[in-house]
């Protein structure tokens, strides 16, 4: 009698995620000028088959091969090297000819270039070990470049950091986070001295991620001949670094240690000591902080479609694997519970993909400065409200879904081989890099009280509801009645209410926009998919504003900081 074989489960299998993806085909035919159709739908798809093949292996060569410091050479010499797995480099040159950073500025794509370039971002970024990081940085750089007055900086750098050619692209860090401060960089101790008509920087970065790049922004303070600087935010100035000289040495700069990181591996991050390292400045003494907002303004939609990505990828492998996996005598597939747990997700995930891919538009529109769907004025006040809207939005929302997904592999995906368990540790920095939820929620509201941006976002979702089927409508208003209720109401209160209830202004703020554009496409499209996500998201509460007595905040402190 032959003995019975051993049970062997079949694992889960990625396909062209281009071609799997429920929204982004329908998005191009839906968004995009018939023009431009059929040729960025053809890059995607080719694109979409790299990500599951030779992309995918490269990461998965990085995530083995994590990055380590080399201090010492084998003669002693202090180097300072960072080694990475060589497919760290070959994911730069993917990047490069892709143009996932370029596409952004070439803009062949007229206004829907960022489209484009966030939808190759999106299907990059889960095949690409954090690669996509660099890539923020880079985009945010090339940004703030674009809208400076540095000319050389525009000749040199702009041209490197948008470059199709591998040889020829440069990536870019962002150094803000000290000691002192990740959230509240305006206590940081980085001197700039004059040297010459450059300057020279003296600190310690705390936490620069992608060390490998070729260049930096940082935040100094410009201390004058006689030793004073200005405290406070308004002392700190924006500087332009190159890392390394002709020679390939750094420049007085040395690598203190490389982060241990609960996730991201593949990624160096780095403590850094300026000796003085060379730098040029950029932009207005005292205006660093308004300056480098340019860049994380761009890093956080980054933010925001890689954990779009990130999701999407962990749903794809757990609907494949609940095609295959069978329990208590039928597939997961065939369970309803299993199935409406995934659908469920699949509802967030569209919420998420709408607001991030209407910011992607947004700034198209802003920096094509096209007219077409409203006046520019407008475009640039619903970017400012909700770039820190879909940051934190989608961040928490990845995060959750996350951890939900895992789940739903049971013990095997809490197995490190799997890989999925590394999602979970990878995408909790989605809400905290580039600002935590509570540092955004309170940028929501710095852009409501500086930029008025509530004069442009009521307006705009009233307008855009017409256009919607009446039920749908009421709805909108409905949710909308509760945003200005909440606002009229806070009007009255002192002045410690309005950041209190933060964060759920910036959920319902969230929340308001995706569904009307939920609701839009689903209109348009009527296939099942976006019909079941816009009905079942219509079903939630969007705007809550429960907690409105005046004295919470004491009884909260009380709660939290006090036993008695
Ligand atoms: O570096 C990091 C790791 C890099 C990893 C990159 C990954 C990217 C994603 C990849 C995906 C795979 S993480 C460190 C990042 N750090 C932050 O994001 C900082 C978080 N903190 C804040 O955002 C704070 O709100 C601060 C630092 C901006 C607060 O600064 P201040 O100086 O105290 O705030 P002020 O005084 O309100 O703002 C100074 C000026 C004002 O303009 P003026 O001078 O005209 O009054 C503000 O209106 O800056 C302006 N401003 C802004 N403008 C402040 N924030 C913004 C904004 N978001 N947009 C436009």
């Amino acid at each position: 009698m032959s003995a019975k074989k051993d049970f062997i489960q079949e694992g889960p299998k990625l396909t062209n995620t281009y071609s799997s993806d429920p929204i982004l085909e329908n998005f191009i035919d839906t968004y995009v000028t018939k023009d431009f159709q059929s040729e960025i739908k053809k890059d995607l798809k080719a694109f979409g088959d790299r990500c599951v093949n030779d992309i995918l292996e490269m990461a998965k060569n990085c995530e083995n091969n994590p990055p380590y410091l080399e201090r010492y050479d084998v003669w002693g010499n202090r180097v300072d090297n960072i080694i990475t797995s060589k497919d760290w480099e070959k994911l730069s040159h993917v990047a490069s000819e892709e143009g996932i950073v370029a596409h952004g500025y070439l803009r062949q794509y007229a206004q829907y270039s960022r489209i484009f370039q966030f939808m190759k971002l999106y299907l990059f970024h889960p095949s690409s070990a954090f690669f996509s990081c660099p890539l923020a940085m880079t985009d945010g750089a090339a940004k703030l470049i674009e809208l400076s007055r540095e000319e050389d900086l525009k000749k040199k750098a702009f041209k490197h950091l948008t470059s199709l050619n591998p040889r020829d692209f440069w990536t870019s860090g962002q150094w803000m986070t000290e000691k002192t401060g990740g959230s509240d960089v305006s206590k940081t101790e980085t001197i700039a001295k004059k040297d010459g008509d450059q300057y020279k920087l003296y600190g310690t970065k705390w936490f620069t991620s992608a060390t490998t790049s070729q260049m930096a922004m940082a935040l100094a303070r410009i201390e004058d001949n006689k030793g004073n600087t200005i405290e406070g935010s308004r002392g700190l100035s924006l500087f332009y670094l190159e890392l390394r000289d002709d020679q390939d040495k750094l420049q007085n700069i040395e690598i203190i240690r490389l982060k241990n990181k609960l996730g991201t591996k593949a990624l160096p991050t780095a403590e850094l000591k300026l000796n003085g390292a060379p730098a040029k400045l950029v932009g207005n003494i005292g205006e660093g902080v308004k300056t480098i907002s340019n860049l994380f303004n761009v890093t956080r939609i980054y933010n925001s479609v890689t954990s779009c990505g990130a999701l999407r990828r962990i749903l794809d492998l757990s609907i494949d694997y609940s095609k295959k996996r069978e329990a208590f005598s039928k597939k997961l597939m065939d369970h309803p519970l299993h199935v409406k747990t995934l659908a469920k997700i699949e509802v967030d995930f569209s919420s998420c993909f709408h607001l991030t891919f209407f910011v992607a538009k947004l700034l198209g529109d802003e920096e094509y400065k096209s007219t077409k769907s409203m006046p520019l004025n407008e475009t640039n006040s619903l970017l400012r409200l909700l770039t820190p809207v879909v940051k934190l939005y989608t961040a928490k929302v990845c995060m959750r879904g996350t951890s939900e997904l895992l789940e739903s592999f049971g013990g095997v995906g809490y197995v490190e081989d799997l890989g999925i368990s590394r999602f979970l540790r990878d995408n909790q920095v989605f809400s905290i890099w580039e600002g935590t939820t509570n540092v955004l929620s309170l940028d929501v509201l710095r852009a409501i009280h500086k930029e008025e941006a509530m004069k442009t976002f009521l307006p705009f979702i009233k307008n855009q509801a017409k256009n919607l089927e009446s039920k749908q409508e009421e709805k909108i208003m409905l949710e909308l009645q509760r945003l200005e209720d909440f606002l009229k109401h806070a009007k009255d209160q002192d002045h410690d209410y309005l950041p209190s209830m933060a964060r759920e202004l910036s959920f319902s703020l969230a929340h308001l926009t995706s569904g009307l554009l939920m609701m839009d496409f689903a209109n348009k499209t009527k296939t099942n998919y976006d019909v079941f996500c816009s009905q079942e998201f219509m079903k939630k509460d969007w705007c809550y504003f429960s907690r409105n007595e005046r004295d919470l905040r004491e009884l909260e402190k009380k709660v939290v900081f006090s036993r008695d």
